[in-house]
């Protein structure tokens, strides 16, 4: 009587093992064949063709519902838009992808900072407290001319930024 009890614990503690052992194993095979959540995907070799990253789309909106939003490409050498304005003092959230090769940017000494990897699509929001001008390193190491690869942002008083976006187009800075 008591073998017999001691038996069927045995088992049942024997399957638990066994289940906890095959989520392991599961997830751990999931995990690993998946990209990670929440990662956007992008075909970096339509991205000129169609789809959101075209170039009349790249530059500042101001969405309808009233958030600001910096689209930009990286490419061996250069950023599209290379000059970039954002209103001081908003939520400003940065979507980014690269044709080529890894590069990425840093926002002055801001905390604007990402890697832009071809396939997907880099977002962050941030805010600039301060209206002024930074500089725009591409801070990943892409190729020859790597050091020669700059981008500038403009910071502008928000109601300054508000009557140029007020116009629907697409901001950038570059000089014409
Ligand atoms: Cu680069």
């Amino acid at each position: 009587m008591a073998v017999a009890a001691e038996r069927r614990w045995a088992i049942v503690v024997g399957i638990i093992i066994f289940v906890l052992v095959l989520m392991m194993i599961v997830t751990g095979i999931h995990w690993s064949a998946m990209p990670p959540s929440r990662v956007e995907t992008i075909d970096p070799r339509t991205l000129h063709v169609s789809g959101e990253f075209v170039e009349a789309n790249l530059g500042t909106t101001l969405t309808a519902e009233g958030k600001v939003v910096v689209r930009l490409v990286a490419q061996q050498y250069s950023f599209e838009p290379p000059c970039i304005v954002v209103p001081a003092g908003m939520p400003v959230t940065f979507r980014g992808t690269a044709t080529d090769v890894v590069h990425g940017f840093v926002v002055g000494t801001t905390n604007a900072n990402v890697m832009l990897i071809p396939g997907f699509v880099a977002t962050f929001t941030t805010t600039f407290p301060k209206t002024g001008e930074h500089l725009m390193p591409c801070h990943e190491y892409c190729g020859t001319g790597h050091e020669t690869m700059w981008g500038r942002v403009q910071v502008l008083p928000s109601e300054e930024f508000m009557a140029k976006a007020k116009r629907g187009e697409r901001l950038n800075c570059v000089r014409r």
